[in-house]
């Protein structure tokens, strides 16, 4: 078993469109811990931050602007492999190209408009997670369904 921790934003769309419970809802019916959540009108400086890896691309300062026009709800997210199940629940970045199912393949059209952001990798996970979060503000408790929901 390999608990992992991942970082999740429902972005400036979501929370606009009313799909902070779809998205909260989702993650905790697939046995997701939401183990921190707050909800933050993100700078200009931590917009960059985030997306640091994508600074200097053509759809950057686009991304800059969509993901500071309002607030977001972050989230830090637990579970058995739960960087790779959070990526496949929120589907293609492309919400065209996401598959039925997901949450961008449910509720979005636009690249620049998809609802929703996950960690896709360990190191990307730790950094978007210390970003956003301080030690002190993530909780490690027990679900009282853990022990149905993992096999040991
Ligand atoms: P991801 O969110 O699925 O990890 P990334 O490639 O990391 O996708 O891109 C980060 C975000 O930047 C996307 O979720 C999307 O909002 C935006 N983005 C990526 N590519 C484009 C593009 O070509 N046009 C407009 N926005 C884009
Ligand atoms: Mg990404």
């Amino acid at each position: 078993m390999a608990r992992e921790r991942t970082f999740v934003m429902v972005k400036p769309d979501g929370v606009q469109r009313g799909l902070v419970g779809e998205v909260v809802g989702r993650l905790e019916r697939r046995g997701l811990k939401i183990v921190a959540m707050k909800m933050l009108w993100i700078d200009r400086d931590l917009a960059e931050r985030h997306y640091q890896e994508h600074t200097g691309k053509p759809f950057f300062e686009p991304l800059i602007s969509y993901i500071t026009s309002g607030p977001v709800v972050a989230m830090v997210v637990e579970g058995d492999s739960a960087i790779k199940v959070v990526r496949s629940m929120l589907g293609k970045t492309d919400p065209k190209e996401a598959s039925p199912g997901t949450i961008r393949g449910d509720f979005a059209l636009f690249t620049g408009r998809n609802v929703v952001h996950g960690s896709d990798s360990p190191e990307s996970a730790k950094r978007e997670i210390s970003l956003f979060f301080d030690e002190g503000e993530i909780f490690d408790y027990r679900r009282i369904d853990e022990e149905w929901l993992y096999e040991d």
